[in-house]
């Protein structure tokens, strides 16, 4: 049985249960959200606050859990990172307010910073060398300036509306952060033998995600040109078809690039060409 930790309610909590729901897993829905044991898979949910993952992790008080990369960085625990998923991008940045002139990170020496992320951010300020006053404050970050708390913020963002409707503007990118799936370093030989069918549950749902399934006709003369267009996951079947000369080839193709692939394809011959969704997909 293997214990997992995702965020009881907030931004991780609906991709935290589509996550485990995709990977076949079924449980119900929790009535007070303490914790749900799965049905049909050796696995029990535990709802916490995103905080409290890392140390309950590193404790071994759960075996797993679903938490942003900002918070394990900042929690400094001892956890292993088994995979990153994808979602709950954000990013953490210092801002300053509109009318602060910044030519670089020089310009950081002796400002007043508020964050809640300060060992982060103390990170960043002493590999650039940077003396500053940070202020850890717990929340309503972004105020600070506007209140004459701070001359400057560090802080997670997301699409940047928050920072613009507080004066704020962004002037160094620190840390690009996603949501991971971590787990206690020293699990046993069983738990891990749960987390590695999860995982690959996981993976198999994102490679699936990432690659659509291609089909098409071509002349033979046309063939060798157009199997170096789509590689696949080893090569390309080839299948000859009932017109004499001609053959249908089947792959795989990257979704983000599968419209570059399409046109070269069409202008090296292909005809009857159908993409299709991949449901699950083990490379
Ligand atoms: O209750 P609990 O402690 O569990 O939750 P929480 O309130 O601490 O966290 P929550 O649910 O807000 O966020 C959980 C995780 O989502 C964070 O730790 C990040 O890893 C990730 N994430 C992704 C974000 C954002 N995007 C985000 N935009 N976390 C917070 N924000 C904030 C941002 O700071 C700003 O105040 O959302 C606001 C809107 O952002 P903009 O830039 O889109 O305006
Ligand atoms: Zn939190």
């Amino acid at each position: 049985m293997l214990r997992i930790a995702i965020q009881k309610s907030g931004r991780l909590f609906e991709d935290s249960i589509a996550l485990l729901r995709d990977a076949g897993i079924a449980f119900g829905n929790s009535p007070n959200r303490l914790r749900s044991q799965a049905s049909n898979f050796p696995l029990e949910i535990i709802y916490l606050r995103d905080d409290d993952i890392p140390e309950y992790v590193e404790g071994g008080v759960v075996d797993a859990g679903i938490v942003g990369e900002n918070v394990v960085l900042e929690k400094r625990k001892t956890v292993r990172v088994v995979d990153r998923l994808g979602f709950g991008k954000c990013r953490l940045s210092i801002a300053l307010s509109k009318g602060t002139p910044y030519r670089s990170v020089q310009d950081l020496n002796r400002l007043r910073i508020a964050t809640t992320y300060r060992h982060v951010l103390a990170d960043f300020l002493a590999a650039n060398g940077i003396q500053a006053d940070v202020h850890e404050v717990s929340g309503a970050v972004e105020l600070a300036p506007s209140l004459g708390l701070a001359d400057a913020i560090f802080d997670i963002v997301g699409t940047g509306s928050t920072l613009l409707a507080n004066g704020l503007y962004e002037v160094e990118t620190v840390l690009h952060s996603e949501a991971l799936l971590v787990a206690d370093p020293a699990l046993t030989r069983e738990k891990q033998e749960v987390l590695d069918r999860l995982l690959f549950r996981i993976q198999a749902n994102r490679n699936a995600k990432n690659h659509r399934y291609i089909l098409l006709n071509a002349p033979n003369e046309k063939l060798s040109e157009i199997a170096r267009l789509l590689p696949g996951m080893k090569s390309p079947t080839v299948l000859p078809l009932a017109t004499e000369g001609w053959s249908s080839l089947h792959s795989v193709v990257q979704e983000d690039v599968f419209w570059e692939v399409l046109e070269q394809l069409k202008a090296a011959g292909a005809q009857g060409i159908l993409v299709a969704p991949i449901e699950r997909m083990i490379l």
